[in-house]
């Protein structure tokens, strides 16, 4: 057993507790990791504040980490003590239908127990200081000094590469990037709206930017992140507030001749503006991508004729084969092919780590770094 510090979700909507907890050791086919540093990421917020179905309390959230292996469980055989990580809330087990098809990145081997907050063996690895167990969240739970994943739920990174900055590559930045690279797989020339401006949109730009957009439209109502997304290569911004009466689609047509843009990502978890964000690519041979997360029960509501003519696709982790990719793109950004440290705009040590929701609310972070 470890005794360490976490920030602990008690409760929905309550803020996190930073307090001692025990960490136990990996059983068969685990690996206990020391977490240096945590991203925070919308869907954290999303799971605390109680609008996801799955969200289990008292638990351990977070899930944007990066950190050194500190102890094997039996049979691992793919990682040792003193490697660097990044847990991975989709693992990739190499073996199952999903991970030996090309259409996907969902591994299904552990994902009934990483759903309802336990390890594959059907508990958990936390306890409170009273003997309390604690829920694991999706897989990771890197709001903990310690924590224990699958094995198969850890990809093994360049140890050269800044902890601080690669957690990041444990969701936002992968998420968005891959979504243009892998998902839709945007040729040159095209044009794109991406709609939210947090972490995966800004990821998004840059991944349009790589493929070579010729238009890249940056949609949010908080002005304030339009800087930004240009330094990521946005060539267009939009504010639907600031056209009262209108919707964002039909502004998207007016800013594209009136043809609608090729591809569209919506990237903050709302179904009118995913309707919306699909309304705004071309009628014709147009295609969407959603990417943010609804609240439970909510539905997006289409016609068949807007349907027609159209794609329409969602994109989890940005349909990144977890264990293969994530180093790969640890080491892109170590060439300078990729940006990360950009997307940080606020540091805060584990105490304070409920300033880093704040920040969130508050409209100006874009991703916080927690220090564990
Ligand atoms: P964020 O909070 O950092 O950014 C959201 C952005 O949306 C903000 O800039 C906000 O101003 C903007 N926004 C809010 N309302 C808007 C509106 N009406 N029109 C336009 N813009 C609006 O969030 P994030 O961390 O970048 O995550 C974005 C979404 O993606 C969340 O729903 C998150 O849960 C989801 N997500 C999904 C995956 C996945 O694998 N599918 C991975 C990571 C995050
Ligand atoms: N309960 C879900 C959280 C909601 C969700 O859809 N999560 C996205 C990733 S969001 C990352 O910020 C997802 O793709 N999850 C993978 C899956 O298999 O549902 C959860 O993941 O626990
Ligand atoms: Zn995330």
């Amino acid at each position: 057993m470890i005794t360490c510090k976490a920030a602990v979700a008690e409760e929905a909507k309550k803020e996190l507790v930073v307090k001692e907890v025990t960490v136990g050791p990996p059983q068969a086919g685990e690996v206990r990791v020391k977490i240096l540093y945590t991203g925070v990421c919308h869907t954290d917020e999303y799971t605390r504040s109680g609008l996801d179905p799955e969200g289990l309390f008292p638990s351990i959230l977070g899930h944007e980490g990066a950190g050194i292996v500190e102890s094997i469980g039996e049979g691992v055989t793919s990682l040792e003590v003193g490697d660097h990580v990044v847990p991975l809330y989709i693992p990739q087990c190499r073996d199952c239908e999903f991970c030996n098809s090309s259409k996907t990145n969902l591994c299904g081997k552990i994902r009934s127990t990483q759903g309802i907050g336990v390890m594959p063996d059907g508990t958990p690895r936390f306890k409170d200081k009273d003997g309390n167990e604690l829920y694991h969240f999706m897989g990771t739970s890197t709001f903990c000094q310690y924590t224990v994943c699958p094995e198969i739920s850890l990809a093994k990174v360049n140890k050269e590469a800044p902890l601080d900055k690669i957690c990041l590559l444990g969701c936002g930045i992968t998420t968005g990037y891959g979504a243009v690279i892998n998902t839709l797989k945007i040729e040159e020339g095209s044009t794109v709206a991406v709609i939210g401006l947090g972490g995966v949109g800004l990821a998004a730009i840059m991944g349009a930017h790589k493929s070579k957009a010729s238009k890249i439209i940056a949609v949010d109502i908080n002005p304030g992140k339009f800087e930004r997304a240009i330094l990521f290569g946005a060539t267009d911004t939009l504010n639907p507030l600031e056209q009262k009466g209108k919707e964002m689609s039909e502004l998207i047509f007016e800013m594209t001749d009136g043809v609608g843009v090729d591809y569209s990502i919506e990237c903050v978890g709302t179904p009118h503006l995913m309707k919306q964000s699909f309304l705004s690519t071309k009628p014709n041979g147009g295609a969407s991508c959603v990417i943010g997360v609804a609240a439970a029960g909510q539905t997006i509501d289409l016609s068949s004729e807007e349907v027609m003519g159209r794609e329409w696709t969602g994109s989890a982790f940005g349909g990144t084969k977890s264990r293969d990719q994530v180093p790969e793109l640890v080491d892109d950004y170590m060439k300078g092919d990729i940006k990360v440290d950009e997307f940080i705009t606020h540091n805060f040590p584990l105490d304070d780590i409920n300033d880093a929701f704040h920040a969130m609310h508050e409209g100006k972070c874009i991703r916080a770094i927690v220090k564990m």
